[in-house]
């Protein structure tokens, strides 16, 4: 399997995060990105290749023009704000005020723009960033020429970003410009298959009133884990989009045997959609000894994960979103784009 990857992921080099009562070292690391990336090398998964450029056509499908301008804009504006330190929020428009115009002041700016106080925005943040749409775009261009799967190792993630707010460690949602460019190449409905251990909130934003896009996402009951605030079970989409959203919370400490369960009813909805291309949000968090999360899956778990993914039998572009930095995360990434491939024949 063809692998894209863009060294310019580590200009996104956060060193804090705001959580758990303070400032601790940020999670959403460059290494993460390295540590898969030397896996695929170990195994000899297959080409590592640099994405191409693409326009911004396809990222404006998902993303409002005053979000991409004030994304790109950001580190001037904060510079000229007297500010060089690392950005965060630390006021929303909630229900009760007004989201009707962003303010003019930089920090109601920031407020306007995110969801939560802990993803840093920093210089290189919009470069690293464009680079990971345009790594995802490339994953669609290899599959619509024929292979049948290809992994976007993207760094930063994106499927808690919404069409015009960050947060979640997110900022462009690739999943969601990666299921426009199957769209773009002639799918006529496309499924976003989301495993990563948080609910997708951003993806399900972007599509939630669509019926040209099927989104499913397994993650740990939002009662209990970030994003708190979407992905609950009786969300399943609004307008014409009304049962095209699925969302299967599931308990903290879930194993193999729940989450696989979960896993093949996921994968009946998606079969049963029509869809003709397959976006996997591929976030290796649901790792037993992943940093933040709490579910439970081995090792060997993930290599039955893509044994099952294969079984949908549709043309997929593996788009990486979390996972954190263990040694394990190359080798849970790789068994998972390894037995696919196997699997696939
Ligand atoms: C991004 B992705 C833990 C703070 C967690 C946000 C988690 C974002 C996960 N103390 N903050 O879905 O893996
Ligand atoms: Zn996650």
């Amino acid at each position: 399997m063809r692998t894209v990857y863009s060294p310019d992921h580590a200009r996104h080099d956060p060193q804090k995060e705001l959580s758990d009562g303070a400032l601790v070292d940020a999670v959403e690391k460059p290494a993460r990105a390295e540590i898969v990336k030397a896996r695929i090398e170990e195994v000899g998964l297959g080409s590592i290749e640099a994405p191409t450029a693409h326009d911004d056509a396809l990222i404006a499908r998902v993303h409002s023009a005053d979000y991409l301008q004030f994304l790109e804009g950001f580190w001037a504006d904060w510079r000229a704000a007297g500010r060089d330190a690392e950005a965060f929020p630390f006021v929303w428009p909630v229900p009760g005020l007004r989201r009707h115009k962003a303010p003019r002041h930089i920090d109601g700016r920031l407020g306007y723009y995110s969801f939560d106080a802990g993803s840093p925005l920093t210089e290189g943040t919009w470069d690293a960033a464009r680079k990971g749409a345009d790594t995802a775009l490339s994953t669609v261009d290899i599959v619509s020429a024929g292979d049948r799967a290809a992994f976007a190792l993207c760094r930063p993630p994106g499927h808690h970003a919404a069409s015009d707010f960050y947060g979640g460690y997110c900022f462009l949602n690739n999943a969601a410009i990666a299921a426009e460019g199957f769209l773009a190449k002639g799918a006529e409905r496309v499924a976003i298959l989301d495993v990563d251990y948080h609910h997708g909130n951003g993806t399900q934003a972007i599509f939630e009133d669509r019926a040209d896009v099927l989104f499913v996402s397994l993650h740990a009951d939002p009662a209990d884990e970030f994003p708190y605030f979407l992905g609950y079970a009786d969300e399943t989409g609004t307008g014409p989009g009304e049962g095209c959203n699925v969302n299967m919370p599931l308990a903290i400490g879930t194993d193999w045997p729940a989450y696989s369960d979960a896993l093949a009813a996921a994968l009946v909805r998606i079969r049963a959609s029509g869809a003709e291309a397959l976006v996997v949000s591929l976030g290796l968090d649901t790792f037993e000894n992943d940093p933040i999360s709490r579910f439970t899956l081995k090792s060997d778990d993930f290599r039955k994960m893509g044994r099952m993914l294969a079984g949908a039998g549709l043309p997929t572009a593996f788009i990486m979103e979390g996972g954190y930095a263990v040694a394990e995360l190359g080798i849970n990434c790789v068994n998972v784009l390894s037995d696919f491939e196997e699997a696939a024949g």
